[in-house]
């Protein structure tokens, strides 16, 4: 099933002087920790299996990968909280991502967590981050098939309390299957729909 069909790759951005602007369509950035499947949550929505690249090896996507999804563009970022990591690495990641929101071209951000853990310290971190910067975003919480019906409910219920937002603001998916992907198509609609 291809949600978004014919979506490409744009470009890598490794600092400010190579992000996308001026594209005339809402930008939506898709963020979370190392591996919790933010590349593959992107070929699922794209109905493609090397749009973004997967891993196995956490923190493998370090810049900031740019796609056209014909009616938005979608800025993977690089995910947060490996702890091999050094801490000019991770230095440098953040004041990449402070830069990237600071350019104010983001209209709304997918915030993927896994479904099976309570959301981590960096998790909420990042939240309180687009709260502060009212940036308006969605939670994702993906994997859900490694969780039977009963217990991705239960998770919707941890990751609500810990992120202090309402059970309707997560959305349940599974990169894997396809489960929750029409719900994220529809949020997505909505914030095209509103940047008009
Ligand atoms: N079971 C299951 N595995 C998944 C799902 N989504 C991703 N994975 C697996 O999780 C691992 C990491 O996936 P990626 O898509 O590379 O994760 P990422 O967040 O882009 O990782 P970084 O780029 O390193 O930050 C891979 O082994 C994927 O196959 C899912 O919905 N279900
Ligand atoms: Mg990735």
């Amino acid at each position: 099933m291809q949600l978004f069909p014919n979506a490409k790759f744009i470009t890598s951005a490794a600092a400010k002087s190579q992000f996308i602007t001026g594209q005339g369509k809402p930008v939506i950035a898709v963020s979370g920790k190392s591996n919790v499947g933010k590349s593959s949550f992107i070929n699922a929505l794209a109905g493609q299996k090397k749009l973004a690249k997967v891993s196995g090896d956490p923190g493998r996507t370090r810049l900031i990968n740019y796609f056209d999804f014909g009616t938005f563009i979608l800025a993977d970022l690089p995910g947060y909280g490996y702890a091999r990591v050094s801490k000019a690495e991770k230095a440098k990641w953040s004041h990449l991502l402070d830069d990237f929101f600071a350019i104010g071209e983001v209209a709304h951000v997918i915030s993927l967590c896994d479904i099976r853990h309570e959301p981590t310290a960096d998790d909420k971190l990042m939240l309180n981050f687009l709260y502060a910067k009212i940036i308006p975003f969605t939670v994702v919480a993906n994997k859900a098939d490694k969780l039977s019906r009963a217990q991705i409910d239960k998770a919707i219920g941890v990751i609500s309390t810990a992120f202090k937002c309402g059970r309707g603001d997560i959305v349940a998916v599974s990169s894997k299957s396809g489960y929750g992907l029409d719900k994220v198509k529809t949020a997505i609609d909505a914030v095209i729909a509103l940047c008009k």
